[in-house]
């Protein structure tokens, strides 16, 4: 069951077939505990409509925080190391890999979030910019994993490797974060098979791509929820990017124009380009 916030309105995708949902909001439909069965229900009373997938896409997003997790492949740690030797910070990434308390960060507030097609930024004082493809967990106020999205974590490595505390300023800036372009809404476990792939294509022509799956990740989604909600409470529900597992060479920068492209194929292709 996929579920897509639409200009018009929210559809819900189900074998196939779309089907609107009647709620006032957003918010009052994902907050859900029941969120898959309610869906369910809808969509066996309404007649399908005859649309394909829909255009005018926004962000899955109402009010929601959006976190996210760092450090949870190895090819992350590795290229954070790299990026902070400088600054004496390698040390710390090698420390939060093998932690038991993993390293989450606030992302953004929903007015920072862009949805499918829509343009990411680089941040003006950035010299070295990547995008981050992510596995994104939708989790309810109660703290159950209800749907997953596809996030771009974007971030200036310049920032974030000349000192380990400028975290903040190279991961949360107007446009950094995006997500769609749809909520995957289901009760089971991604497998561990399950691909992140990346296309980044400049004037039309591919200049990067990568793919990693879910078993690369170090932890569980259960235990990085488990962390985010300990004296934490999420009255709407909250999103967590799981981490990135696919880092560009260190020779790679993003230029405006670029086209990013991340697929995780149970979920679809979150497309945007950098403005
Ligand atoms: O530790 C810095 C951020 C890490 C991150 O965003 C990631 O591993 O995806
Ligand atoms: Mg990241």
């Amino acid at each position: 069951m996929k579920l897509y916030r639409t200009r018009p309105g929210i559809l819900a995708e189900h074998n196939g077939q779309f089907h609107t949902i009647d709620s006032p909001s957003w918010d009052e439909l994902v907050v859900r505990e029941d969120l898959l069965r309610f869906l369910m229900q809808q969509c066996e009373q309404r007649q399908a409509l005859g649309v394909s997938v829909p255009d005018n896409l926004l962000p899955p997003i109402g009010s929601q925080e959006v976190w996210a997790a760092g450090v949870t492949y190895f090819r992350s740690r590795d290229a954070r190391m790299e990026e902070s030797k400088g600054a004496g910070g390698g040390d710390f990434y090698d420390r939060v890999y093998h932690a038991e308390r993993p390293e989450l960060f606030f992302k953004s507030t929903p007015h920072r979030v862009v949805g499918p097609e829509a343009k990411v930024a680089i941040r003006q004082d950035a010299r070295w910019s990547v995008p981050e493809p992510e596995l994104v967990l939708f989790i309810s106020p109660g703290g159950k994993i209800t749907g997953y999205t596809i996030g771009n974590d974007m971030s200036s490595r310049d920032i974030e490797g000349e000192n380990p505390l400028y975290l903040p300023q190279a991961k949360v800036y107007d446009r950094s974060c995006a997500l769609g372009p749809c909520l995957l809404i289901s009760n089971e476990s991604l497998p561990a098979a399950t691909e992140i792939s990346l296309q980044i294509l400049r004037a039309g022509e591919p200049a990067f791509a990568g793919t990693t799956a879910l078993r690369e990740m170090k932890r569980k989604p259960e235990e990085l929820v488990e962390y985010l909600y300990r004296s934490s409470t999420f009255p709407q529900g909250c999103f967590l990017l799981t981490g990135t597992g696919i880092v560009p060479p260190d020779s790679f920068t993003l230029h405006a124009g670029d086209e990013i492209r991340i697929t995780i194929s149970p979920i679809g292709t979150l497309v945007n380009v950098v403005g």
